[in-house]
């Protein structure tokens, strides 16, 4: 995983082919687009996500097939490197499950707005690591293929339309993972191209950051979570409501109110 982890460092991504077969992302694929309406977010003109775009938030909880990748032992030994750096020596579980959301791309979408995920530019250490998963093929200028500004982690100051022109298209097959520090200047490019283009997006981010979903708060899961599992989505960065809010254990369990069971 060196090769990724010096990638993130030196130019704030780093593009993995095959890393999911071509089953698993059809198998992935079916699942999303069977998702019922009130599962989905279409987005209009003038959102963030742009018009012509479909979010499938919080997708972990739809199938064991998310929460393996979410736990893939691959991505999380890239995790582990990434977040060495800013790690107190025996800080244990120093990242959490950030979000794990899908992304779907419709034809005549226009490009989105380069941005960074990390909401804070040029922040280092780094504070998320965001993976994209291609579940489609992104092979040419038209497929809506993932921007990125190579470099652009390390800039302090956010995006302006001028880095438009430095944003380099990442064509891949699907099954293709983008590895990504989230200061990294990125978004979608125009689709003109027939047909949808989905996307998984995964992400960890260092476990005092608010988890955007209430990640640890889902009562119902697909399977029962390992301790492990409960770890990394967690579980046991809340603390307990019977202390107080800078109470001995800065990191508790969770509060009771919380379903334990699965
Ligand atoms: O669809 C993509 O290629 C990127 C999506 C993205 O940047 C986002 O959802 O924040």
């Amino acid at each position: 995983m060196t090769p990724i982890c010096d990638d993130l460092e030196k130019v704030g991504y780093h593009v993995l082919p095959q890393f999911l077969t071509d089953a698993d992302c059809d198998a992935m694929k079916d699942i999303l687009t069977s998702l019922p309406a009130e599962q989905v977010v279409a987005n209009q003109s003038g959102d963030f996500h742009g018009g012509r775009t479909v979010l499938a938030p919080n997708i972990i909880i739809h199938s064991e097939r998310f929460l393996d990748l979410a736990t893939d032992r691959r991505v999380l030994s890239v995790a582990n490197k990434f977040f060495e750096f800013g790690t107190f020596k025996n800080e244990k579980d120093p990242y959490q499950l950030h979000l794990m959301h899908a992304r779907m791309v419709a034809e005549e979408a226009d490009e989105q707005e380069l941005h960074i995920d990390s909401r804070l530019c040029g922040v280092n250490p780094p504070l998320i690591l965001h993976i994209f998963f291609y579940l489609e093929d992104c092979l040419d200028e038209g497929s809506g293929a993932t921007r990125v500004v190579p470099g652009s982690h390390r800039y302090m100051r956010y995006s302006e339309p001028s880095d438009n022109a430095n944003a380099i298209p990442v064509l891949g097959k699907k099954g293709t993972a983008i590895f990504i520090n989230s200061n990294t200047y990125h978004g979608s490019s125009a689709k003109t191209s027939a047909g949808e283009r989905w996307l998984i997006t995964l992400a960890f981010s260092r476990w005092w950051i608010r988890q955007p979903f209430a990640i640890p708060y889902f009562p119902h899961w697909p399977r029962q979570l390992t301790a492990e599992e409960k770890n990394l989505f967690g579980f046991n960065n809340y603390a307990d409501k019977s202390l107080s809010s800078r109470g001995l254990r800065a990191r508790g369990e969770l509060p009771s109110l919380v379903p334990t069971e699965n």
